[in-house]
């Protein structure tokens, strides 16, 4: 073991006997507790519950960056590369958008060969693969930026979204008094050779919920307006990579 996993878990658990004693937990109360993990576990909400009520703090260190966001429970790898750009297929519903930008250091300097990996909900908030009635692996994929660094996806605005909230995750939302609604966002990791990749999210602005995101993850500096153009609804997004 690490140094630094000992010295977290020793805090952890620190942390834990400092709440217990505080409020003179009872056996009836602990056994309760560790009921609920297990609940919450055999729902299939061990990845959600954590996303939803941690995640955010791992991304408020400066170390990652201004764009840097949380991951969040429905990213899954190998998504196809997608030549034409095209994520969501002509019968997908909702409104048209262009994503366009330029992948670049922090210099500015542009980024060819650059990776977006992207995925979001449908415009009814759907993840595919993880929610009834989606065709798998829909609205997820992957774009390489162009030799000036460029890149253009084609997909449609997705929906301000509720995180599941039926179970256990939702009793715990209900408990702190937070909605469960997230504003609408696009998820992407974005990575180049000989950088750090960065995963983050976009939202859209004027979205009612980007001032309460039911996970603390969504920032006014990641919310784009949809501009008009000749090619319909672009959305410009440039993310940027550090060393
Ligand atoms: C989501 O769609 C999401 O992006 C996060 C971070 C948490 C729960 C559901
Ligand atoms: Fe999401």
């Amino acid at each position: 073991m690490t140094n630094r996993t000992e010295a977290i878990v020793r805090d952890l658990l620190t942390a834990f006997n400092e709440v217990m004693d505080k409020h003179n937990i009872t056996h009836d109360e602990y056994r309760a507790g560790v009921a609920f993990l297990t609940e919450a576990a055999e729902a299939g909400e061990t990845t959600l519950l954590h996303d939803a009520l941690l995640e955010a703090s791992v991304v408020t260190h400066d170390n990652d960056g201004p764009q840097a966001q949380v991951l969040g429970p429905y990213y899954l790898p190998d998504a196809p590369i997608l030549e034409s750009g095209q994520l969501a297929g002509e019968e997908e519903s909702g409104e048209r958008v262009t994503l366009t930008g330029v992948v670049q250091d922090t210099s500015g300097n542009p980024l060819p060969n650059a990776t977006l990996d992207i995925w979001q909900s449908d415009a009814e908030g759907r993840y595919s693969n993880f929610d009834e009635g989606t065709t798998p692996g829909n609205l997820r994929g992957k774009v390489v930026s162009g030799q000036d660094g460029s890149y253009s996806v084609h997909t449609v605005v997705p929906a301000p979204y509720q995180i599941p909230h039926a179970g256990p995750t939702g009793r715990v939302l209900e408990v702190l008094g937070r909605h469960p609604w997230r504003p609408a966002h696009i998820h992407m990791i974005v990575s180049a050779d000989g950088y750090e990749p960065l995963t983050t999210q976009i939202y859209f602005e004027g979205d009612p919920y980007l001032d309460s995101d039911s996970v603390r993850a969504a920032k006014p500096e990641l919310a784009f307006p949809l501009e008009d153009s000749s090619a319909g609804k672009t959305l410009t997004f440039n993310p940027v990579l550090d060393t």
